[in-house]
């Protein structure tokens, strides 16, 4: 057996580098993941394009050889529609982080969800708004510390997969930078699947969420503290869900078909 030790090196954008990554961030994880997928998909980052809103995870595709495109905080599947509705032979990605998808971008979310609009959303979930200096997002566990909830939050957090679920998305999983072979499996299926595909990862933010939360910025503390706090959906299906209610339950979730959306009409270079 040959073990392979890195990804296609003519996937990563070279002159994006050095990265802009805190030492330890999951990021860094998430787009090797990512990058493995593709290897063992045989698909090239060429041949897709890769959207990043504005966040750190956003900027996962600015490292990537591939049509990227990075704009707009929250706006990433107008973005990834419109694509998708003019090259609908091309793989679209989009990367987003918890604030991105689900607070400023949650509408969106949710109907590109409910169309089942065929891309794949890798969500990176560090529980908080990293890039803008760890303020509450709206999944940061209730309780938690963070730099605007110095006593707590008191708010309930989304379960970004009950949600994307719930909205009428046709592949959704949850896995965590502690779980790198499912979380590459998991983006693998999603990169097959036709229609919305959604892999949440949660990813540990040691600069930020670590020291506010975890009272540690070490990124091993962080990772092991995920990885503590994962239970599997099975176990988890057993259980009350108040026991639950402060774990990550990973798996999948979600693995069906139904019609996807193409628009109304696909313009084919045809005159009128
Ligand atoms: C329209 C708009 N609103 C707000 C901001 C400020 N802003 C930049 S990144 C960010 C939050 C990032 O959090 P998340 O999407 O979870 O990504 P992370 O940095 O944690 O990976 C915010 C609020 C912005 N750039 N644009």
């Amino acid at each position: 057996m040959s073990l392979k030790l890195y990804p296609r090196r003519e996937s990563v954008r070279k002159d994006g580098l050095p990265h802009f990554f805190c030492p330890g961030c999951g990021c860094g994880q998430v787009l090797n993941f990512f990058l493995r997928a593709c290897d063992e998909l045989g698909m090239k980052t060429e041949d897709m394009t890769c959207i990043g809103g504005v966040g750190c995870a956003a900027r996962i595709p600015i490292y990537l050889s591939t049509d990227a495109l990075h704009g707009i905080h929250g706006r990433t599947m107008p973005w990834a529609t419109g694509i998708k509705m003019t090259r609908p032979d091309m793989p679209v990605v989009v990367f987003a982080g918890d604030g991105d998808a689900l607070s400023i971008g949650g509408n969106h979310f949710i109907h590109a969800a409910r169309r089942n609009v065929d891309v794949t959303v890798i969500v990176v979930n560090n529980l908080n708004f990293a890039m803008t200096g760890g303020q509450v997002a709206p999944t940061t566990p209730l309780t938690a510390t963070t730099m605007t909830t110095p006593y707590g939050s008191s708010e309930p957090p989304f379960d970004l997969c009950k949600m994307a679920e719930t909205s009428g998305a046709t592949y959704v999983s949850r896995w965590t930078t502690a779980h790198g072979i499912q979380a590459i499996r998991a983006i693998k299926t999603a990169m097959q699947h036709t229609g919305f595909s959604v892999v949440e990862i949660i990813s540990q933010c040691p600069t930020h969420y670590g020291r506010y939360a975890l009272g540690s910025g070490s990124p091993e503390k962080s990772v092991e503290w995920i990885k503590e706090q994962s239970i599997p959906r099975t176990r988890a299906e057993k259980m009350d869900p108040e026991e639950t209610a402060l774990n990550f339950v990973i798996g999948e979730f979600v693995n069906t078909q139904r019609p996807v959306f193409w628009g109304s009409t696909i313009y084919d270079g045809a005159e009128e």
